[in-house]
């Protein structure tokens, strides 16, 4: 006997045999069901008093038989029961309704994530013989109403709906709907998500600064989905019907990718990934995407690495189909496939050899620095949120060309130059990895001993980016961080940077609120006043710069 699915429990011998007898049943492939099928079907449901699904595939084979009970029937979470991306499953549901009901919302919702074929239900006479066919497909095309069609209810003795044929040409436009959205330079297609209990107005200021992440990250930014909540859903973070226009909109935006404003728990990444058939991410792991592309020196990626593991670690869960998807990273630049089919155990040896090596690296950074500050170079370091202009300002000042960038995290090694002064003083001035709100923990243990070189600094600038409308929240995350660092008490410089981006009226206010030094770091003749305030700060008066 072949598996009955669902709720088969209190079924007698005899009814289960002719549950399995259906598996024997064959359809021509031009309807739906045939009159005979739709007669029997209807009758065992009848006397079991439960509803009967057929999953039926496009040769007309059943393929599953699915016992329900009164009010639905739950399709089995199966492997195989996955459409390709761009296809449909391939199958079709066909089920029973007791009562003369229409199609349900849950039809519809299994409709659609499933992407199946076509969603069928009969209605049952009181007698048990067959009363109505109800069925409807996806609309692959958007047309900002419903995402499927509902057919006219047919009888089922003389069904005469095309179902092969309108499959076909559904998945035909649906092709043509991909190459209409194919990604652009290899970009993957990308819909934001931010499920929220907070305002909805520092919701979207932080969904504003995930698309320029995921911009740096070298995304294709599609849609942004944005949804307030009492409270996030523990299990699949959005609401079912959120969930059901996300796999709607995914299918015909030809979007390959969710990310989610919020960190994601490994279930959570999994019931989404079970539901919907997208890769999923989360700000986090997209942060540590984008410090995976942008590493560049042995150090870097030694932190990157051990990183995107330790965030991994929790989330690798044994025989998890979502895991290839969780950990292929943007464009599979992860920590990679292969190597994260491997189990706990191996990941955790990595771990420890990568520690071990970064170690070893930052051991011979010490000896530099050791030298280095025998000759007691004055230290001073640029920090602040990514963007602000740290390298801008390094470069004004140092008339270097440090990569420079509008985007976030343009800078990840940190780089060091040399500040002559014509009176004999020189000093080494640093420009820094930028912050970040929430700095992912994985990140900020990662990059700690980078971080806690700051504190060799004689003085710090913090650039903030006073055209930025949101700089007060990154002020405050930077010194959140530099507290987290232990280096609160450094001598520290606030430096309002872009000044040519708003007017004289407010700049004058936040030099006052702020108590710092504006300036355009593009404007080199600007710097004078920060270069005065530096060389009060390291005692040393003549401290001159040709800003010219
Ligand atoms: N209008 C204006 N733009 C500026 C100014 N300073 C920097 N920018 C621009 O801001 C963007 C970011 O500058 P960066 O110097 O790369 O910023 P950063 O702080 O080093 O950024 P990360 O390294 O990504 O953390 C670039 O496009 C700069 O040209 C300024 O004073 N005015
Ligand atoms: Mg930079």
């Amino acid at each position: 006997m072949r598996k009955i699915y669902g709720h088969t429990t209190g079924l007698k011998t005899s009814q289960l045999r002719r549950l399995d007898k259906l598996y024997r049943r064959r359809i021509p492939s031009e309807l739906i069901i045939s009159p005979e099928l739709a007669r029997e079907v209807c009758q065992l449901s009848h006397d079991i008093r439960r509803q009967i699904g057929l999953m039926v595939d496009r040769q007309g084979k059943v393929t599953y038989v699915i016992a329900g009970d009164h009010h639905k029937i739950f399709i089995p979470n199966v492997r195989n029961l996955r459409a390709a991306p761009g296809r449909l499953m391939g199958l079709r549901c066909v089920h029973t309704h007791l009562k003369s009901e229409i199609l349900t919302q849950d039809d519809l919702t299994d409709l659609v994530l499933l992407r199946l074929d076509l969603m069928a239900a009969i209605t049952l006479k009181p007698d048990g013989f067959p009363d109505q066919l109800w069925a409807a497909h996806l609309l692959p095309r958007d047309t900002s109403e419903r995402p499927y069609q509902m057919l006219a209810p047919e009888n089922p003795y003389q069904p005469i709906f095309p179902c092969l044929e309108t499959i076909q040409a559904l998945e035909a436009e649906m092709a043509h709907q991909q190459a209409r959205h194919a990604p652009r330079e290899g970009r993957e297609r990308t819909l934001l998500v931010s499920v929220t209990t907070a305002s909805r107005r520092r919701a979207q200021a932080s969904l504003r600064e995930l698309a320029q992440l995921a911009e740096s990250a070298g995304l294709d930014v599609v849609d942004t989905v944005l949804q307030q909540r009492e409270r996030v859903d523990p299990r699949l973070v959005l609401g079912q019907g959120k969930l059901k226009d996300l796999a709607i909109a995914a299918m015909q935006k030809n979007i390959a990718l969710l990310v989610f404003d919020q960190e994601l728990n490994s279930s959570q990444i999994r019931s989404l990934t079970d539901r919907i058939e997208l890769k999923v991410i989360d700000r986090t792991q997209l942060i540590l995407d984008i410090f995976a592309q942008r590493a560049r020196t042995r150090e870097g990626k030694l932190q990157v690495e051990l990183a995107q593991l330790n965030y991994l670690l929790p989330r690798l869960v044994a025989k998890n189909t979502a895991m290839s998807r969780l950990t292929g990273g943007i464009g599979g630049r992860g920590p990679g496939e292969t190597k994260l089919e491997i189990n706990r155990r191996r990941v955790r040896e990595r771990i420890a050899r990568l520690e071990h090596s970064l170690r070893q690296v930052q051991k011979q950074r010490k000896q530099q620095r050791a030298r280095r500050s025998k000759r007691r170079l004055p230290v001073i370091s640029i920090i602040g949120y990514t963007n602000a202009g740290k390298s801008t300002l390094l470069n004004a000042l140092t008339h270097s060309d440090v990569q420079a960038e509008n985007r976030l995290f343009a800078t990840l090694d940190p780089s060091s130059r040399r500040l002559r002064f014509p009176q004999d003083l020189e000093v080494i001035i640093t420009d820094t990895v930028g912050f970040i709100r929430d700095l992912p923990r994985e990140l900020m243990a990662a990059f700690r001993a980078t971080l806690e070189e700051l504190e060799n600094a004689d003085l710090l600038l913090h650039v903030i980016d006073i055209s930025n409308p949101q700089y007060e929240a990154h002020v405050r995350a930077v010194e959140r961080i530099l507290a987290d660092l232990g280096l609160e008490n450094i001598k520290t410089i606030r430096v309002l940077n872009k000044q040519d981006r708003i007017d004289a009226e407010t700049r004058s206010r936040l030099v006052r609120t702020l108590d710092g030094v504006a300036l355009s770091a593009t404007q080199r003749p600007s710097l004078r006043p920060l270069i005065a305030r530096m060389a009060t700060a390291l005692s040393a008066d003549q401290l001159t710069v040709d800003c010219d």
